[in-house]
């Protein structure tokens, strides 16, 4: 049984998020995904989530095709969490491209394309303005 694992915030969950946790999905048989916590997402981009770490979790959780879920509490952990879940692939948005080869130690390192022209930032900012 291959056994995939992803990460990501997933903040006001959309299209993107959706295609990306399928397609890592496909390339395996079990998915894993690693949702950042509060505190994770405070310190990377200085603000809040829309939604608190638990209602992300649960909604991911809901998603077909997501196996097991977890809290991410730092980027630097990924090695142990691979370890931990005996992750045979590690799934990045290319957003992340070249940023966690060095993981190809533990895992195959998968970089996949992000859905074009959808965004929490995008998606934020047009609710904002209506
Ligand atoms: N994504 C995508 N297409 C989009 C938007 C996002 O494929 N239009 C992907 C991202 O590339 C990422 C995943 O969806 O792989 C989750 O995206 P975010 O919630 O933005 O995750 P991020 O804040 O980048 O957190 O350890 C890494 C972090 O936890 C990743």
């Amino acid at each position: 049984m291959k056994r995939v694992i992803t990460f990501g915030t997933f903040d006001v969950l959309h299209v993107g998020h959706v295609r990306i946790l399928q397609r890592a999905r496909a390339l395996g048989d079990y998915l894993i995904v690693g949702v950042s916590t509060d505190a994770l997402n405070f310190s990377k981009k200085q603000k809040r989530p829309v939604y608190s770490q638990f209602d992300r979790l649960e909604i991911v959780k809901s998603i077909a095709g997501v196996d097991e879920v977890f809290f991410e509490h730092s980027l630097e952990l990924k090695g142990e969490y691979i370890k931990q879940f005996s992750a045979d692939v590690l799934v990045m948005g290319n957003d992340w491209e070249g940023r966690f080869d060095e993981y190809k130690s533990l895992c195959e390192v998968v970089y996949l394309p992000r859905t074009e022209g959808i965004s929490t930032t995008e998606l934020l900012a047009e609710i904002r303005a209506s």
